[in-house]
């Protein structure tokens, strides 16, 4: 990314609190992530109460989903705000069909962030003074006014109240974007899915990001399969949150044949 284009985008989630990063993904990785979403879906319908969780860790369901923590540009964007330590906290499929309702403004980190629930001392006062995540909305279908495009408010992330504003809220707009774009927001900013009154079901992929000290959606340093995380690289051990674990082994980590760590997890002996 050009210097002028990553100073954009960083102000516009300084002041709006969103920012909309274009061509993220090509036309084949969206139309690959799509057919995986269908299919998921598919085989989730099978599963008698398991609709939600199909869609769920997508980076283990197949591989196109990796590139959600490979795009350089995106990641510097989410580190600057971040740390060069910020840590996925989840990776969920959504596929919302026509005449699906609009979901409720909310801010994220509201299951297990600082939005999930206050002390009597804070006096119903979030806290709004420092970036503490960003949520990630991949286009996997171009977002239309009429499709169920995220709505929001810009400016929202710095009201400091842990209620939403009651509708209807002054300066609340749709973000439109072409497929392969990502919809970045920082946590705190009232949000949420519009209705799709349109023909056509609306397809995204979502993704939280946190500091690596706050307490993620889904531990995904105990979730993501091994060879997810060795093609992963480097990168991986920091995504995924394993360079911030207390020091200590898993089972796919450890060489039962050898009797020890397997190569590169030696540093995570439990003696
Ligand atoms: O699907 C959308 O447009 C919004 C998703 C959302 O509200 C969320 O990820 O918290």
């Amino acid at each position: 990314m050009i210097e002028q284009d990553f100073r954009d985008h960083v102000l516009r989630v300084k002041l709006d609190g969103y920012t909309v990063l274009p061509d993220l993904l090509t036309g084949e990785e969206c139309d690959e992530s799509r057919q995986q979403l269908d299919r998921l879906s598919e085989e989730a319908e099978c599963q008698p109460g398991a609709s939600v969780g199909g869609f769920n860790n997508l980076f283990n369901k197949a591989r196109v989903f990796e590139r959600i923590y490979q795009l350089t540009d995106l990641l510097q964007v989410l580190r600057y705000f971040l740390g060069e330590d910020a840590v996925l906290s989840g990776a969920y499929g959504s596929i919302r069909p026509p005449g699906a309702k609009a979901g409720g403004l909310h801010s994220d980190g509201s299951q297990t962030g600082h939005n999930r629930i206050l002390s009597e001392a804070d006096n119903g006062r979030r806290i709004t003074s420092h970036v503490l995540g960003l949520n990630v909305i991949f286009c996997i279908s171009d977002f239309t006014r009429t499709n169920g495009a995220t709505h929001l408010i810009p400016g929202s992330f710095q009201y400091d109240s842990f209620r939403p504003p009651p509708p209807p809220v002054p300066g609340q707009m749709m973000v439109e974007a072409t497929r392969g774009s990502a919809l970045v927001f920082n946590y705190n900013t009232w949000h949420g899915a519009s209705e799709n009154r349109g023909q056509e079901s609306r397809y995204a992929i979502l993704s939280p990001w946190r500091r690596q000290w706050l307490r993620p959606e889904n531990e995904l340093s105990r979730i993501v399969d091994p060879e997810v995380l060795e093609r992963a690289g480097e990168n991986g051990k920091k995504v995924f949150g394993i360079s911030a674990l207390a020091p200590y082994l898993e089972a796919w980590q450890w060489d039962r044949p050898a009797g020890g760590p397997k190569p590169g997890w030696e540093h995570l002996r439990r003696d």
